[in-house]
């Protein structure tokens, strides 16, 4: 019986080590909150340990996360982290009933490996970027420290059994630990609300913005660019709708008030720093622009269609002394840089050469959501977002292509991403079951600043039959297209192509995202009865 209470006090000292550690490691990060609220919330341990895994994350990992979690995959990857840190707590607690120095020293340890993360972040302000995860540290130190051993006054053991009739007080201990628990969780509130504060001044800049009306609109959209399909995607997608992507876990909010664009760099005759209202203040252009991400699959759903409101870029670069390649210019590479230190790179020459290349200020209308980069963002026709849609942009640096590889570019992307024809079935979705007879196949087709020409439809290994094809609103759109099909019942296998406005027919060859983009055939399999 005495081994069984043995092992039942050891099991209980055990947990209790647990608890502990999981307590100091909650404290560390409400502290390192609170502190990054002051010092910057983008410091955080959690975000710079997280940015600094994206930053490191093969390729083909980055590949899988984003097909598997979407856009969900940095929340997957921040539960990551909080798994690991609560398992390491959990045993830095737990060694620490027997070696107390280690599990203090344990704690200091992660905090450093933060503070080496938040230091190297791209972002990174200075050594204050090194506080909160420092701070965290040194608090649950001292905390995992009091609640595995002996208070100070010895008076009250807590769980220390080392000393001669000291057994654990499981009472003392529980307090400590909630109080330790409860403070812990004021301090993380207070950080978070002053970091809502920061960001309340973002969101009133936002709010007080007035789109001037363009110097150039848009035409008028006709209504035959929508066909009358149901669970087609809509020609112009909903701000809300639009697809998310970036490395950002926190969305940077960013005053208009106090936002500067800086352009630069070889041969910038005239260097020039931009206000948020200088660029209002100018000529707006508004432009139908379908975007698409690199990393979309064939058949995926990393595209979206706005309608932008932005200032051509071209003509920024020109008052600044740009001249393009072809016009004797030195830099072939234009580097958009963001406030969170993202940078990507884009042909001087594609800029400049008439399309409306732009930097962005509304989207359908409105000023720019923070999630499509508030205050102002590139948009450029043609080009995957990787190498020209450059968020929350801050800086432009003109330079070569020789001389600097852009953030996708280090990470095996190639360096230059013209957007690859594409055609995707929206309708019937893949293993449906529609009711025999005239099935609507329909979906969306482009091929930015080329256009799309035509689409073809096949029904298992038919011939190709021609779409229907809705009003091409501009070269730089996507374009709708339907097929009424007429279905014998079975499974069939529905595949579609098309054409772009070069007479280029979309290659069947199936490639991965990485380097360039994917491409191939989107089809589906349905069965009909
Ligand atoms: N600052 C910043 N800008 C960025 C990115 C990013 O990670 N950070 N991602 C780019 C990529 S890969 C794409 S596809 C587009 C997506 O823009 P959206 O999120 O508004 O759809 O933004 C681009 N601009
Ligand atoms: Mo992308």
């Amino acid at each position: 019986m005495a081994g069984v209470s043995t092992f039942r006090t050891s099991l209980i000292r055990g947990a209790l080590g647990a608890v502990s550690g999981l307590v100091s490691a909650y404290t560390a990060l409400a502290v390192a909150e609170l502190v990054a609220s002051l010092v910057r919330p983008r410091a955080g341990p959690v975000t710079v340990v997280g940015g600094a895994a994206i930053d490191r994350t093969p390729a083909a990992l980055k590949d899988y996360a984003i097909r598997t979690f979407g856009e969900n995959d940095k929340l997957v990857l921040q539960f990551g982290i909080l798994s690991v840190l609560g398992l390491f707590a959990a045993a830095l607690g737990i060694a620490s009933l027997r070696y107390r120095r280690c599990g203090a020293a344990g704690v200091l340890l992660f905090g450093v490996v933060g503070a080496a993360a938040a230091l190297t972040r791209p972002d990174a302000q200075g050594p204050v970027d090194a506080l909160p995860s420092l701070a965290g540290a040194a608090v649950s130190a001292a905390v995992l420290h009091y609640l595995s051993g002996e208070p100070v006054s010895r008076a009250a053991p807590v769980l220390s059994t080392r000393g001669p009739g000291s057994g654990p007080s499981r009472r003392g201990f529980l307090l400590a630990a909630s109080v330790a628990a409860v403070a812990a969780t004021g301090a993380g509130a207070v950080g978070r609300a002053l970091t809502g504060r920061r960001g309340e001044g973002a969101a009133a800049s936002r709010a007080a913005v007035r789109l001037p009306a363009p110097a150039s609109p848009a035409p008028v959209l006709p209504a035959s660019v929508q066909l009358k399909v149901a669970d087609i995607s809509a020609f112009t997608t909903a701000n809300e709708d639009f697809y998310r992507v970036d490395t950002a876990q926190v969305v940077p909010k960013v005053d208009a008030g106090t936002w500067r664009l800086k352009i630069h760099g070889k041969g910038v005759a005239r260097p020039r720093t931009y206000t948020y209202q200088e660029l209002l203040g100018r000529p707006l252009i508004e432009r139908d622009i379908t975007l698409t991400c690199v990393s979309n699959e064939v058949g995926g759903p990393y595209v979206g269609h706005a309608r932008w409101l932005g200032v051509r870029l071209a003509d920024l670069l020109d008052e600044c002394g740009v001249k393009p390649p072809s016009n004797g210019g030195p830099a072939d590479q234009l580097v958009a840089r963001s406030v969170d230190g993202m940078t990507l790179g884009s042909p001087v020459e594609d800029l400049m050469d008439g399309r409306d290349a732009m930097l962005a200020v509304g989207m359908n209308g409105q000023p720019l959501p923070f999630d499509h980069g508030f205050p102002v963002r590139m948009v450029v026709p043609g080009l995957y977002g990787y190498v020209s849609a450059c968020k929350w942009i801050e800086d432009v640096e003109l330079t070569t292509f020789d001389s600097y590889d852009a953030y996708w570019v280090k990470r095996a992307w190639s360096r230059r991403g013209p957007i690859k024809t594409q055609a995707r079935i929206d309708t019937p979705k893949p293993f449906a079951r529609p009711a025999a007879g005239t099935v609507a196949v329909a979906g969306v087709a482009w091929a930015q600043h080329r256009g799309i020409a035509r689409v073809e439809v096949r029904i298992d290994d038919g011939a190709w039959q021609d779409a229907d094809l809705a009003t091409q609103a501009g070269a730089d759109t996507w374009r709708q297209w339907s097929y009424p099909w007429k279905s014998a019942p079975g499974g069939h296998t529905l595949t579609v192509r098309a054409t772009d406005g070069t007479g280029q027919v979309q290659t069947e060859e199936r490639t991965r995202t990485i380097p360039d983009g994917a491409s191939g055939w989107h089809s589906v399999f349905v069965t009909t009865g």
